[in-house]
């Protein structure tokens, strides 16, 4: 499933560059860092300006509400990436007129060494800067959001925890609720008894193959109930009917 993963850079072009904080200082993102599995180069558009506020943005020709990023400033941006990362990084420049990223997009970034990830803000990009400078605009999906840097991260994060090694004793990222292409099942710890409700009682038994049998019955249940478009093939399978059978949920 996993092919070759060759991801160990990124750039992240942003006004708010401190924003990348949240990656890299938190989680299993945060530990990766500091164990050196993977680099951040922040590039913030402002040391690119011209003038002595710092404007990287100026009025849509045309009219109209908001504010654009200037081509010459968001090109030297990129420039200044590239430097860093090398001229073969694709830049990736978030937006909410990009392609929906998922889960095959993810994994074909994998092969890449250095993603080069742009972050807007006010109404978005110069369209000339896109056109010369960016190889794929990303979007998070239909919801509108106050500027590029979360959705960036949300795409970094979720190509991190798939680099050998960031994922410890957590499950591994193949093992993964998305990649099976069903949901998960439910979970429960201590105590067995909260507020009158119990654990199923399959999960006291100590009979694994029981055990994972009804896990099994109950992602396929879900998936269905919740999320039949994930659901490939319209039908469900001989033994998957068996299974949700046996635990009476047909
Ligand atoms: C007036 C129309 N709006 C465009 C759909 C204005 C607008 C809204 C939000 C312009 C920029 C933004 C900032 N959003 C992003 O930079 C963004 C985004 C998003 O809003 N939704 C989903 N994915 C993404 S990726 C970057």
């Amino acid at each position: 499933m996993t092919n070759e993963v060759a991801l160990s850079k990124f750039g992240f072009i942003s006004i708010f560059p401190e924003m990348i904080s949240a990656l890299s200082d938190w989680g299993v993102t945060g530990r990766a860092l500091r164990e050196g599995r993977y680099s951040v180069d922040t590039i913030d558009p402002r040391d690119f300006a011209t003038d002595r506020h710092g404007t990287v943005d100026d009025r849509p020709y045309g009219g109209g509400p908001g504010m654009v990023m200037t081509a010459p400033i968001m090109t030297a941006a990129v420039e200044r990436a590239k430097g860093l990362l090398g001229d073969q990084a694709p830049v990736i420049a978030m937006s909410p007129q990009g392609q929906v990223v998922d889960e095959r997009l993810l994994i074909s970034l994998l092969k890449q060494e250095s993603l080069i990830f742009v972050a807007g803000r006010y109404e978005g990009f110069d369209e000339r800067f896109i056109s010369r400078s960016v190889d794929i605009e990303l979007s998070v999906g239909d919801i509108v959001v106050s500027g590029g840097e979360i959705p960036a991260m949300l795409v970094m994060d979720s190509l991190i925890r798939r680099i050998p090694g960031v994922l410890g004793d957590e499950l591994s990222a193949e093992q993964d609720s998305f990649v099976d292409g069903l949901l998960d099942c439910p979970h429960y710890t201590r105590p067995e008894i909260f507020e009158g409700e119990t654990v199923p009682s399959v999960l006291l038994s100590g009979d694994h193959a029981r055990i994972a049998d009804w896990r099994a019955a109950q992602s396929l249940k879900r998936t269905l109930e919740r999320r039949p478009d994930l659901i490939a093939e319209s039908d469900l399978s001989e033994e998957q009917g068996s299974l949700l059978a046996r635990w009476e949920m047909l």
